[in-house]
């Protein structure tokens, strides 16, 4: 039996991180934790593409964008939406949820979705503290083990 987890070396591929600048004393801590995390697992840094969007609402046409160019073997995608703060919260996370979905389906490159959903400031900052609890570190670290699952299974060859 053969298995194929995720786990192994980052270095090599390339990765786009897709950050929203709205909530950004919230956001520049995700996108620290990402970029940590990537260089954790051996990812270069010459190998990652930062993208800075407006809002959350944006992630996702930039991650298609970022896709589509084909330079890319991964996206994260990091944002916060707090409730209280956002008249139409749900509509939002319901809206950035389905595209990034639809996004990576349509692509084929792995996306994960680190856009925080809180009920308040407090709630999101709490997410995004130093080291692997920090939403920012669990996405970049989902989306390189999809991205390894993906190159390990492009270069399968089926034996008989
Ligand atoms: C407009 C808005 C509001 C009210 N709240 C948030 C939020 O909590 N988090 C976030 O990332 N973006 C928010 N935005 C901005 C929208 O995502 C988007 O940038 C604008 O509606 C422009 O399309």
């Amino acid at each position: 039996m053969r298995t194929i987890d995720g786990s192994g070396t980052a270095r090599g591929l390339r990765f786009a991180v897709v950050v929203a600048k709205y909530n950004d004393f919230v956001t520049d801590r995700l996108q620290v934790g990402a970029l940590a995390a990537l260089t954790h697992h051996g990812v270069l840094d010459t190998d990652i593409t930062l993208i800075r969007v407006p809002g959350a609402f944006e992630i996702p046409t930039a991650a298609r964008l970022a896709a589509n160019a084909g330079q890319f073997d991964g996206v994260v995608c990091l944002g916060c939406l707090i409730r209280g703060a956002t008249p139409h919260f749900e509509y939002i996370s319901s809206a950035v949820a389905h595209a990034l979905t639809a996004a990576s389906g349509a692509t084929g490159i792995p996306m994960a979705f680190g856009v925080l959903t809180t009920n308040s400031a407090e709630e999101a900052l709490e997410r995004a503290v130093d080291g692997p609890t920090n939403k920012g570190w669990e996405a970049a670290t989902a989306t390189l083990e999809m991205a390894i699952i993906a190159r390990c299974l492009s270069q399968s060859t089926t034996t008989t």
